[in-house]
């Protein structure tokens, strides 16, 4: 436990029909009490059981501020472990700022940024994945983004991180058994230890894989749509954009800057930009804004290739397709709605041999469905696999995976030329980086896993 007591405005600046101060510490239930002006008389905080609402003023004195309803949650069965009080005040940014200021002058102080969780991990309430999970929460952008934060702060990821822990604490248990004991118990089944160490490898690459899938959910990804001047590019940001943000008209060229927002594809979050029709032009705008299609084409992580299916496949697309040959292409034929139908079947199987080719009309609304499937599936291709492992990772914890899988590595490959006691170092090395993860100090618990499992000394 702390011994100072903490406060801040928990939801975000701006206008909102409540705001909510946050209090945590063992003596914030008598501290707020004492800016507390129930609205029936007699009642006080102190008095009240955890998950309670009591409706009253926060006053300064003799001056009333704002009319709350206050909750109190006691320890240990509140968000950070200890006690807590939340104000729900009026929202908008002065009632909350004047409640805040009037709790701080009891000898609150006011909270660093992530401090109530930071209280909740140091207190047992969350593992450190769990703890970094609702930062994660906060930040996410889509549904998905949020339900698999959710997942991580629900804790069920962790469980993937103890058992590989558990399973390093029995290889190490195996391996010490035989360090402290060699007559009783000989030496370790070394193809039991090998098989060990190679599935906690294969788990931790299934978790990886996993984590770089959630990547994309969280960081999500840029796509470039571009093509010749006049082949449905704005339209198609429009479409997708479901609003008229880009210019679209007849006149070939009509898009100079790039054009960008973003959308949600499936869960993932996309950052979506029109850019100017690529041709050879001596309008000196036009050009620049030709300039700035090519920059933004060899950044994006994802290309849609538009052609005009009434032009046909023309020189100036085949000049287009060269510079984006080489990135991850969608190509989308458009205009399908037409007569006229310049663009057969043969001529795309021969030009486009690896890549995805959608037939539509964004007019008609007709292969969009079909688009968005493609950039999900174009994605998350090659990180999807057989299993549906849903796991965040952020930097940190992909650094200590790697380098728990680095000790194992090492340790798998000196498994039968070195010494026992070495072997230890890179399990410890191993469970050190995960422990990185779950925050967890394991030197106990192996202790007693030996025993218990091994029976040793009875
Ligand atoms: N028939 C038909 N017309 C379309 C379709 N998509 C776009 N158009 C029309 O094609 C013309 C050009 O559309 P834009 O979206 O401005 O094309 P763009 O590629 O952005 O053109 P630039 O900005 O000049 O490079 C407009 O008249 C659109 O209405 C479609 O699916 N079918
Ligand atoms: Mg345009």
């Amino acid at each position: 436990m702390f011994d100072d007591d903490i406060a801040a405005i928990s939801t975000p600046p701006g206008e909102g029909g409540i705001a909510i101060i946050r209090l945590s510490g063992s003596e914030v239930i008598e501290k707020a009490n004492r800016v507390f002006k129930p609205r029936r008389l007699g009642v006080d905080l102190t008095q009240k059981e955890g998950y309670s609402l009591t409706l009253g003023w926060i006053v300064d004195g003799e001056e009333f501020i704002d009319e709350t309803l206050v909750s109190i949650m006691r320890a240990p069965r509140s968000y950070t472990g200890e006690d807590v009080v939340e104000i729900n005040c009026h929202g908008g940014t002065l009632p909350a700022r004047r409640c805040l200021e009037t709790v701080l002058k009891t000898g609150v102080r006011i909270a660093e940024p992530g401090e109530f969780t930071r209280r909740a991990f140091l207190n047992g309430r969350l593992d450190a994945s769990q703890a970094e999970a609702v930062i994660e929460i906060i930040r996410a952008k889509t549904d998905k983004g949020l339900s698999l934060a959710l997942k991580q702060l629900s804790g069920k990821n962790s469980n993937h991180f103890h058992e590989l822990e558990d399973s390093l604490i029995s290889i190490n248990a195996m391996v010490e058994a035989s360090l402290d004991f060699p007559d009783e118990v000989g030496e370790p089944d070394y193809g039991e230890v090998k098989s060990m160490f190679a599935s906690i490898i294969g788990k931790i690459d299934q978790i990886l894989a996993a984590g770089k899938r959630a990547e994309i959910y969280r960081e999500g990804i840029s796509i470039a749509i571009c093509g010749k001047p006049n082949v449905g590019k704005s339209s198609l940001l429009n479409a997708l954009l479901k609003k008229d943000k880009a210019i679209v008209t007849n006149i070939p060229g009509t898009t100079r800057d790039i054009v960008e927002d973003f959308i949600n594809v499936r869960g993932i979050p996309v950052r979506l930009m029109d850019t100017a029709g690529i041709r050879a032009t001596e309008d000196v705008v036009e050009r620049i804004g030709v300039e700035r299609s090519h920059e933004v084409i060899q950044s994006a992580d994802l290309v849609i290739f538009l052609l005009d299916i009434e032009t046909g496949i023309t020189e100036e697309d085949l000049a287009v397709y060269e510079s984006i040959e080489n990135r991850h292409v969608i190509v989308l034929v458009n205009k399908e709605d037409l007569e006229e139908k310049r663009i057969s079947e043969a001529q795309l199987e021969d030009l486009f041999k690896e890549v995805k080719v959608i037939r539509g009309s964004v007019k008609e609304d007709i292969g969009l469905e079909e688009l968005e499937a493609s950039i999900e599936n174009m994605v998350l291709s090659g990180e999807v696999q057989a299993d549906d492992m849903e796991i965040m990772l952020n930097m940190r914890q992909k650094q200590a995976l790697l380098k728990a899988r680095k000790h194992i590595e090492d340790a798998l490959f000196a498994l039968e030329d070195v010494p026992l006691d070495c072997l230890g170092v890179d399990i410890w090395g191993a469970l050190e980086s995960l422990g990185e993860i779950t925050g967890k100090n394991l030197k106990e618990e192996v202790l007693d896993r030996i025993f218990h499992d091994f029976c040793i000394g009875k």
